[in-house]
């Protein structure tokens, strides 16, 4: 039965308490205040950064015991199962804003370990905007919504942003990243995500090694292309939530391997730059990823509320075996995260929200405060006491001890030496690019600095990114109609010689997966008319590579094959935008094909899958929907393209085969150009 909060049952839920039918509302039916009241307060305060994202459970295990390395409870034994739930999510956005803008992508994982929380707080780039905390507030304000207008939702790609990435050179190694493929991720399950800050490993003997954090995703690092992202944010602003629920659900599991960079101290002396500063990335080449262990994600939440929404992580929780380092930015993130919890879940006890609790016993001494749910029992609540038998203990060497690392130094405000180098590693991770990804990282610098209204603001980022690459800035400047400036001056004392100067492992090709088509989304376009019995045979052979299909007609429902076959069409070329689909499938039968050319969302659609270098399966008849789109199957160059397959009735399955293999490499970036053909 409805009750209300107080357990009452509730007889009628569809109308107020009345004076009679055409009477006043009376104030006394607490049965309607109740309802409306509890409706009024059901919005908390949004997470100030961060504040879109989507979540799931899963577990991490360790491939091999890290007994040497650290005491932490997940790295204790080969096979150890510890749970997690993971939190995905934009930074900028705003709680209802789009999926696919540019942005850095969140990265959260909180372990729930034998010997406590541990969350591991990071994203999806491994450097940062900033070196000191100090200056967090000043940057968020910055790429926000400009104060008197309330504009642009989710953007960076304006004036204040801008302005001040070009006032603070220490942006410029995390700009590259965000104006890279990496800012706009094809979905949750296809970036990598990175601890960013240096760590620091304690094992039971108390000696410690520095760590930094790498997931890899099982299917590979996969990106949007810019238009595809523009387009998606209409299409289906969920894209990234839609996405990661509907894999789960399908039981595909998205999975990630979890690998160590360990370093020394001495290791870390002897860099060319600095392992406490968080736009430093430290070069797989000096020092590589090790893999420790799996994390999978098998359990959507059961409530977006209660969990994505109120779960709280924060890089204060960590557990003995992890320890901090003495990174500016992550000290201010120490205080920064408890810190936004309590206002954004109402007070000090959000730690007993179900998703927060730890799964290790909690026994302490404090007490009450707001949405207190313990109810601790006797008199005693202080330590040391002799009433409660002394309880709870202090744990000593059992518990969380820190790393007692010597400190010495005058108190003051300022940075090492080494953190004034801004451009050594911007120019590493462009110099690292293929060719595609570096024309991106132009086009993306284009975009965002085209939307800026100030001439000045742009001719400074322009200066600064000369000393990244001087023929990069030449680029953007040409698209820009204006001519490269001067570089800027650096702040170095001394040149900088890095120790790597290419690294591959920065390319998003680095990082390829199995290369199959599990989990993505193919369009197959129908209507009455088409050969039914080949488009069967090929959704056939796709759904068992593991992707998923949707017949796509001029409207829902049977469709009438001329070979007698009945298809269902479960989308339409209203509701289902060609972005939403990774390639594609134009079948046989000419009436079929005239009666689909008939619809301009056609050519749209076979054009917008051709643009985004997307697969595209032609079969018989099926091949003038590319001529009408003025679609060849070679490339500028006279190559065959390799993402057109065109196959006749006699070639369903080589034709198919051939299409399976080519959509497993996600895109044929060989068919863009800049501006596009078509
Ligand atoms: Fe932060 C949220 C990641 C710097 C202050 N941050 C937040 C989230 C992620 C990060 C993934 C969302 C967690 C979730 O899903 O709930 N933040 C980072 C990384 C940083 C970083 C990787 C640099 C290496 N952050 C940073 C600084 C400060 C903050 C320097 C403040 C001094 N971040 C916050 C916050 C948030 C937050 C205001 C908003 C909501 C929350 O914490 O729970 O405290």
């Amino acid at each position: 039965m409805l009750t209300t909060n107080q357990g009452v049952a509730v007889g009628d839920n569809q109308h107020s308490l009345k004076a009679g039918l055409s009477g006043p509302t009376l104030l006394e039916d607490f049965i309607l205040r109740e309802k409306i009241t509890h409706f009024d307060h059901e919005r908390i305060p949004e997470r100030i950064v961060h504040a879109r994202g989507s979540a799931a459970h899963g577990y991490f295990e360790a491939y091999q015991p890290l007994t040497e390395l650290t005491r932490a409870a997940p790295f204790q034994a080969a096979g150890k199962i510890t749970p997690v739930f993971v939190r995905f999510s934009t930074v900028a956005g705003e709680r209802g804003s789009v999926d696919t803008a540019r942005d850095v992508r969140g990265f959260a994982v909180k372990f729930y370990t034998d010997e406590g929380n541990w969350d591991l707080v990071g994203n999806n780039i491994p450097v940062f905007f900033i070196q000191d905390a100090m200056k967090f507030p000043d940057l968020i304000h910055a790429v926000k919504p400009e104060p008197h207008n309330g504009m642009p939702q989710a953007a960076s790609a304006h004036d204040t942003f801008w302005d001040f990435a070009s006032l603070m050179p220490e942006t410029t190694h995390t700009l590259m990243w965000v104006m890279s493929d990496r800012g706009i991720p094809r979905s949750y399950r296809m970036m990598q995500g990175f601890g960013v800050h240096s760590f620091r490993l304690v094992n039971a003997a108390g000696e410690s090694h520095f760590v930094k954090f790498h997931w890899t995703p099982k299917l590979g690092t996969h990106s949007l292309v810019w238009d595809e992202a523009v387009k998606l944010a209409g299409a289906d602003a969920d894209f990234h939530r839609r996405d990661l629920w509907d894999a789960i659900e399908a039981g595909e599991y998205p999975e990630w391997e979890l690998g160590l960079q360990i370093f020394t101290d001495a290791q870390a002396e002897g860099f060319s730059f600095d392992v406490l500063d968080a736009t430093k990335i430290v070069p797989e080449e000096l020092v590589p990823v090790t893999p420790v262990g799996r994390m999978v994600l098998n359990r959507n939440p059961d409530n977006f509320f209660a969990e994505t929404e109120q779960v709280a992580f924060c890089t204060a929780h960590v557990v003995p075996g992890i320890d901090f380092s003495n990174d500016p930015l992550l000290a201010g993130r120490i205080h920064s995260y408890v810190d936004t919890q309590i206002t954004r879940l109402g007070g000090a006890n959000f730690h007993e929200i179900p998703i927060n609790a730890p799964l290790a016993p909690v026994h302490n001494n404090q007490r009450d405060g707001l949405h207190r749910q313990a109810i601790p029992r006797g008199r005693v609540a202080y330590e040391p006491n002799s009433l409660g038998g002394g309880c709870p203990f202090q744990a000593g060497t059992a518990g969380f001890v820190s790393f007692p690392q010597q400190l010495d130094g005058d108190k003051l405000r300022g940075k090492p030496e080494k953190f004034a180098d801004h451009y050594s590693q911007a120019t590493l991770f462009y110099e690292s690019q293929t060719e595609v990804e570096k024309a991106h990282i132009i086009a993306a610098f284009r975009f965002e600095l085209s939307k800026v209204s100030v001439p000045a603001i742009r001719q400074r980022m322009l200066a600064s990114l000369v000393n990244v690459s001087a023929d990069m800035a030449t680029k953007i400047a040409t698209g820009l109609g204006i001519k490269v400036p001067a570089a800027m001056p650096t702040a170095l004392a001394k040149a900088v010689s890095p120790e790597v100067t290419l690294s591959s492992a920065l390319s998003l090709m680095a990082h390829p997966g199995d290369g199959g088509i599990r989990t993505r989304k193919v369009a197959i376009l129908i209507a009455d008319g088409i050969v039914g019995a080949s488009a069967l045979v090929i959704q056939a052979a796709i759904t068992a590579a593991g992707a998923v299909t949707c017949m796509i007609g001029p409207r829902l429902g049977p469709v009438n094959c001329a070979d007698g076959q009945s298809l269902e069409a479960t989308g339409t070329l209203e509701n289902a935008a060609s972005v939403l689909f990774d390639a594609l499938v134009l079948p046989d039968g000419g009436d079929g094909v005239t009666r689909l050319a008939g619809y301009g969302q056609t050519v749209e659609f076979v054009t917008n899958q051709y643009r985004h270098g997307k697969t595209i399966l032609a079969l018989g008849a099926g091949k003038a929907l590319l001529d009408q789109a003025g679609i060849a199957p070679t490339l500028a160059s006279g190559e065959p393209d390799p993402g057109i397959v065109l196959a006749s009735a006699d070639t369903v399955d080589e034709g198919t085969a051939t299409f399976i293999t080519a959509a497993g490499k996600h895109r044929h970036s060989a068919r863009e150009s800049d501006p596009p053909r078509i």
